[in-house]
């Protein structure tokens, strides 16, 4: 006869444990008073509004009571990752048993009147979400828009050896075209230096009101289709309690002797084959333990179970009974002693301290985040004699800097950068000087700057490497994302969704900060001299300035030196979305690091050397510039009207940090009404350009005095293969147009500014002549520089 994992004790144990999990997930859903249901229950005792979601719940109860099984027994270092987050009463019930909870929300307590705040505060106004959101703990993954636990736990157990991650996938949620991704992350995991993940398919059948495709298919497919992934699944599958406690019990402590297999092979023995990790998929049933029908209809294994079964008995007068039948078939007596707490005997199967998934400190990051080692930036400066000398390209010099960062912190592993196979082509090469990228899979003679282990993180799928990325910062370690400026609007809904979580997380005190989330983005939408207008495309800002101003910051750095201490700056930085863009291409320099230093600080100014304003009262113009190609385009046009137009005193402004140009009282960084005006007068025209679509420099400076005067140029959605400067000609932000449009502005220019617009428009039609003829840009173009001899101050 087969030996049981589990006693018969111990089952009868667990079940109660269960059951005392789902008695509190129905209780959060529907009580409003009375909660240990010691007498009759009335339409009085229950909520107003009905919210939540049962179906997913008693399935994620059963799988948490189960691992803290195996937690215990095996000494995990375990936490839990909700896909179908709307299990919130499942996450919330199981902290609260394990007395996390209460710890952190002392008027949760664990008793009768403790549990009746806890039922009432669920979707209720003024209370928590009904997901596995910030305020509960453990979560490191609210699962409100479903696709990105496996990837989030992947980045998780990156760098984390002792570390499992638990992650429950919703069968629909493996429908997402980022959760079917993720499951290729385990040939990117090294099982000597990571740690690993269990994915629990969660086969329950349904969505909110259809099936899942994995629950229709064949098992013969299913399971060809996880073996295809690279995984071993194990079934767990049925319905009768007892049955399934046992199975569940039994294949948790294969899977986790699994892991512990591949990762001692690796880590003692030098195995460096790619694994085969175990999964399990739950079969069982939507909304189990519920309802079996609800007003003629079969609810508990059907989509019906999905949200709330039984509707409101004040409607529903018939629906009271069923309910507290359906409280009452856990048996809260025999959970929940006289008080309310929970009875010892069951408490007991909770692991302890932070072994409780609830207080596992992997959760709240920031206890674990500590500071990068940082290089001096200064260290890799441009030397610039004089503004407007040749670079490089300017993340080519910063690909130094973050080579010697990935270099200083290799030692701890808590810095890496995550990118859809651009590494290489976003200028950041110097980093394979120091590292590689982490690779799994077979490699090939041919093969560059691959390794098992590596802090580079390369998958074509942008979803992937910021779920990742998400999951190593949750989990308190450092990192950024480089992209293609076009395709991180692939992301823009998980950028929403992990800047909610850092707005949410900063309110609450017993969360720590977590490292800023750094978008760099090089590649941009000037420079696709080979790729067209499918890759033209600058409106990620546009997204990101919709989120919290706490949250968010952009930079648009104007050459090397300014990107170097920019990054600087973001590295250090905390709980942040920054959003850094950047040039990759050879492109003139004009900052010293002292004066760039300067520049970034305050993040917009005035560049002196470049001005001719500076003994008259007030500018006739003012010349605003943000971004590296609209800064060149605008010292063009300074360069022209100074030649052409001397008497005209022009101010020129740069912008670095965008969110400057806001009001203060809309963001930390705006600067006040008093110092904007100062910088771009109150009446003076100001020709402004934007690496962005115009619209957006509109926005932010609505409110601002002399916005009547403001006139923008950017990108508006012109755009094809063509030479770099025809890009700007396409879209009217070239230095000839932004000339006209001076000239256009200011009648004191008169018949001198007459002819030169018209020899302006001769010079365009030059332009257009020669590029179609050569195929580059005239050679005045092409070597142009800042040939004044003013030099900057400081
Ligand atoms: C990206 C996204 N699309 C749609 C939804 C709306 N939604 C919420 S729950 C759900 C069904 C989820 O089904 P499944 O993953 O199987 O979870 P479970 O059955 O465990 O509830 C859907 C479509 C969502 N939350 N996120
Ligand atoms: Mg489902």
């Amino acid at each position: 006869m087969k030996i049981k994992t589990l006693s018969p004790e111990l089952l009868h144990n667990i079940d109660a444990y269960w059951r005392a999990a789902n008695y509190l997930s129905v209780g959060q859903i529907y009580l409003y008073d009375n909660p240990l249901l010691k007498r009759p229950l009335t339409l009085a005792d229950v909520k107003h509004m009905l919210l939540g979601h049962w179906g997913t719940t008693p399935g994620q109860n059963f799988i948490y009571v189960h691992l803290n099984r195996v937690i215990k027994k095996y000494n995990l270092d375990m936490i839990y990752v909700s896909g179908p987050g709307h299990g919130g009463p499942a996450v919330v019930g199981n902290t609260y048993l394990e007395g996390t909870y209460s710890e952190i929300y002392p008027n949760i307590s664990q008793n009768e009147a403790g549990l009746q705040k806890l039922f009432l505060q669920f979707s209720f106004p003024g209370g928590i979400p009904s997901h596995a959101s910030p305020e509960c703990p453990g979560s490191i993954h609210e699962g409100g828009e479903l696709g990105y636990s496996l990837s989030h736990s992947f980045g998780a157990v990156f760098d984390n050896p002792n570390l499992v991650v638990a992650c429950v996938v919703g069968d629909g949620e493996a429908e997402t075209g980022p959760l079917a991704t993720a499951w290729h992350s385990n040939k990117f995991l090294d099982p000597a230096t990571d740690g690993a993940v269990l994915p629990i398919l969660h086969l329950n059948g349904y969505k909110i009101s259809n099936p899942t495709v994995l629950a229709r298919i064949t098992r013969e497919e299913l399971e060809q289709l996880l073996r295809g992934y690279g995984w071993t699944p194990y079934f767990v599958e049925g319905h009768e309690p007892e049955l399934m406690h046992e199975a569940m019990a039994a294949t948790l402590e294969t899977v986790v002797e699994q892991i512990k297999k591949i990762q001692e092979d690796a880590r003692v023995h030098g195995n460096l084959a790619r694994p085969r990790w175990p999964m399990i998929v739950l079969n069982s049933p939507k909304g189990w333990t519920g309802p079996k029908i609800v007003d003629g209809l079969q609810v508990e294994g059907t989509f019906r179970a999905h949200q709330v079964p039984l509707s409101d008995p004040a409607t529903h007068p018939d629906h009271l009974k069923p309910l507290e039948d359906w409280l009452k078939s856990y048996r809260p007596e025999e959970l929940f002693d006289e008080q309310g707490r929970l009875r010892p005997e069951l408490a007991e199967l909770a692991p302890k301290g932070e072994r409780r998934m609830g207080a596992n400190p992997h959760a709240n990051g920031g206890i674990l985040l500590r500071d990068l080692r940082m290089p001096d930036f200064r260290d890799y400066a441009v030397d610039v004699k004089s503004p407007g000398v040749g670079g490089i390209g300017d993340t080519h010099v910063l690909g130094r800097f973050l080579r010697d960062v990935a270099k200083l912190n290799s030692e701890h592993r808590n810095f890496r950068v995550f990118g859809p196979d651009e590494t290489l082509s976003n200028g950041l090469e110097a980093l394979f000087e120091a590292t590689r990228r982490q690779w799994d899979a077979t490699t090939m003679p041919n093969d560059e700057f691959l390794a098992p282990a590596g802090s580079v993180m390369e998958m074509l799928s942008e979803h992937q490497c910021e779920g990742w990325l998400e999951g190593y910062l949750l989990t308190g370690r450092h990192g950024l994302f480089n992209c293609y400026e076009a395709f991180i609007h692939i992301v823009d809904s998980m950028f929403n969704q992990h800047a909610k979580w850092l707005k949410v997380t900063s309110h609450l005190p017993w969360r720590r900060k977590i490292a800023s989330l750094n978008y760099l983005l090089a590649s941009h939408v000037w420079r696709q001299d080979h790729n067209g207008f499918t890759h033209q495309d600058p409106g990620f800002i546009d997204h990101v300035v919709n989120k919290k101003a706490e949250v968010v910051r952009v930079y648009l750095p104007p050459d090397a030196n300014c990107l170097l201490s920019v990054m600087d700056h973001c590295l250090r930085s905390r709980h942040y979305v920054n959003v850094v863009i950047a040039g990759k291409h050879p492109a003139p320099q004009w900052l010293t690091m002292e004066a760039a230093v300067k520049h970034c600080t305050e993040g917009i100014g005035i560049w002196q050397w470049a001005s001719n304003d500076e003994d008259v009262a007030a500018p006739d113009l003012v010349m605003a510039c943000c971004g590296d190609v609209p800064t060149l385009e605008t010292l063009a046009a300074v360069s022209i009207m100074r030649e052409h137009l001397p008497a005209l005193r022009i101010r020129v402004v740069n912008v670095i940090d965008l969110m400057k140009l806001q009001p203060q009282t809309e963001h930390p960084h705006g600067l006040s009404d008093r110092d904007f005006d100062s910088l771009f007068t109150k009446d003076k025209p100001v020709i402004f350009a934007f690496h962005g679509y115009p619209w957006l420099i509109h926005r932010l400076t609505y409110r601002r005095t002399n916005h009547d005067n403001m006139h923008v140029r950017g990108y508006k959605e012109e755009g094809t293969i063509t030479t770099a400067f025809d890009m700007t000609v396409l879209n009217d932000l070239d230095r000839f147009h932004l000339v006209m449009d001076t000239i256009d502005r200011l009648p004191q220019t008169g018949d001198k500014g007459i002819y030169l617009k018209q020899q302006l428009k001769d010079k365009l039609i030059e332009h257009k002549q020669y590029i179609d003829k050569y195929g580059e840009d005239l050679p005045e173009i092409r070597n142009w520089k800042w040939n004044r001899e003013e030099t900057q101050k400081g």
